[in-house]
């Protein structure tokens, strides 16, 4: 009896300390917009693995990446500092890593708080230090910057190299057939999708991919070689539950962990898996999604497997706004009309306006939120200065990432007063119901057909009441306009 009351009071403490540190998964879906999911209300796309994070979670509606792109978007999430800062632009599949080694991160802060950390999926930050030479060890990486595991795709889907790397290292990769990479010029003598057209079984392209086609698709960028290493991209969704699985599954019994799972869809190209071909009747992009709502069913069933579902906040977010025609000839366009991919708000990928970051965010922890539909303008950067706060860490000076973790837990509908948006650029000033958008000469619209949010003159939109930011309502709103603008400045540091 009394070793049993002591084996019990041993055990006490760390399960306290369970409570108080428990796993943290960040699922982030890459140009998912806020209508292509259904826990909003849209009616023409079921996702009911989302949707039960959602519902039994806190459903943020309010929630926004920092960017309109994903090269600044994930680098405002991960270091908590706002990309434009720093300029950061969509990157190249060879362009160096963004993030100083020296640099703080959320994944740092994770390692701090003694948690076991990894990066699966997109990455997007770029890799090594110029030049790379993908045929030996590749530094520095996300290995470098906080996180103890990665298995990355280095940039985009349609960006070669085309290969995933591990802690470093090309995965498949056969020494006799060197990977040779160039964004600048074509190998000698290698094909691409002008000079053989016929290579593109799978996807043609409408704007830019025209460079080496692999696996019947073609890409951005010129890459030669390593073959077996190639990934393919009919299996990628597997390939990366693969990881997200088996880091789990090496988990220490004792140690709490912290995983970024980067999905690759519904990004351009949009090749899905043959168990998910005709999913949906909206072509690749449909279907696509159906299988990242899949990925996510999958990782909850693991999870509850494990007895970790309890022990675990998923967090599931998307790195920027929605786009049909990225590039490839893959029937999105035909979809115009159809599927409201926006859920009802202006601009999309790219754009300033609305839906380009205004973005799915669900907090989801079994037996620990009370599910809530929230309005608090919460912004992706905050999870760091949020769990910061859980976790009792220091933070260094010059975030842009503030503490909302009751916003993000479901117990407060507060959030910021308010955050700059950047799309391609250019930048915005939000507040829990308002945009303020400078005047900017430029295309309204760009390749892809999405509105840029370029304005003629300053406007200020009401978000609550005008979702498509229809109505320049600055005139009636003239003081708290000037009050947003002192704001946005005095963040640009002017
Ligand atoms: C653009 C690509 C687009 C996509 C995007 C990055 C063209 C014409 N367009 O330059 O297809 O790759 O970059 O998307 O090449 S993101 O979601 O990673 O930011
Ligand atoms: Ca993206």
């Amino acid at each position: 009896m009394k070793r049993h009351l002591f084996s019990l009071l041993a055990a006490l403490p760390s399960l306290a300390g369970a409570q108080e540190r428990p796993n943290v998964l960040i699922i982030i879906a890459d140009d998912l917009g806020y209508g292509d999911v259904s826990a909003y209300g849209s009616q023409t796309i079921q996702t009911p693995n989302i949707d039960r994070l959602a519902r039994g979670g806190v459903c943020l509606t309010n929630g926004h990446a920092s960017s309109a792109t994903s090269t600044p978007s994930r680098y405002g999430l991960l270091t908590g500092v706002y990309p434009w800062r720093r300029k950061t632009n969509i990157l190249q599949g060879d362009a160096p890593l963004i993030i100083g080694e020296d640099q703080f991160t959320i994944a740092r802060m994770f390692q701090r708080a003694g948690y076991r950390t990894g990066a699966v999926g997109k990455w997007h930050l770029g890799i090594g230090q110029g030049h790379v030479d993908w045929n030996h060890p590749i530094k520095p990486g996300p290995n470098e910057i906080g996180f103890d595991y990665s298995c990355i795709l280095p940039a985009t889907v349609d960006r070669v190299p085309c290969v995933y790397v591990e802690n470093g290292n090309v995965v498949g990769l056969d020494p006799s057939d060197p990977i040779e990479v160039s964004y600048e010029k074509n190998f000698e003598g290698l094909p691409t999708a002008l000079s053989n057209p016929e290579l593109m079984t799978k996807v043609t392209w409408s704007h830019g991919h025209n460079n080496t086609v692999i696996n019947g698709i073609p890409r951005i960028g010129f890459m030669r070689g390593g073959r077996s290493a190639l990934w393919n991209d009919e299996n990628m969704a597997q390939d990366l539950l693969d990881r997200v699985f088996s880091f789990i599954d090496n988990q220490p019994a004792n140690q709490p962990f912290f995983l970024y799972y980067g999905l690759h869809e519904p990004h351009v190209p949009r090749i899905p898996n043959s168990k998910f071909v005709g999913s949906t009747t909206m072509g690749p992009r449909g279907d696509v999604i159906i299988e990242a709502d899949w990925c996510v069913g999958q990782v909850i069933s693991k999870l509850e497997e494990k007895g970790l579902l309890e022990n675990t906040i998923v967090i599931f977010t998307s790195d920027n706004g929605p786009v049909l025609d990225d590039g490839y000839n893959d029937q999105a366009r035909e979809l115009i009309g159809q599927h409201d991919m926006n859920g009802g708000y202006r601009g999309g990928k790219y754009s300033l306006f609305e839906a380009g970051t205004r973005v799915p965010f669900f907090v989801y922890w079994k037996g620990h939120i009370r599910p809530v539909v929230s309005d608090a303008l919460v912004a992706q950067q905050d999870l760091l200065a949020s769990f910061a706060h859980m976790l009792r860490q220091p933070l260094p000076q010059g975030l842009d990432s503030e503490n909302h973790l009751n916003a993000f837990l479901g117990k407060s509908k507060r959030g910021r007063k308010g955050m700059v948006v950047e799309a391609v650029g250019r930048l915005a000033y939000r507040t829990r119901d308002y945009a303020l958008l400078p005047a900017y000469k430029g295309a309204k619209r760009n390749t892809t057909g999405n509105e840029m949010g370029i304005v003629d003159t300053l406007s200020l939109f009401n978000l609550r009441d005008d979702h498509m930011q229809t109505q320049n309502v600055i005139g009636k709103h003239k003081r708290l306009a000037r009050k947003m603008q002192e704001a946005l400045e005095k963040e640009k540091g002017i």
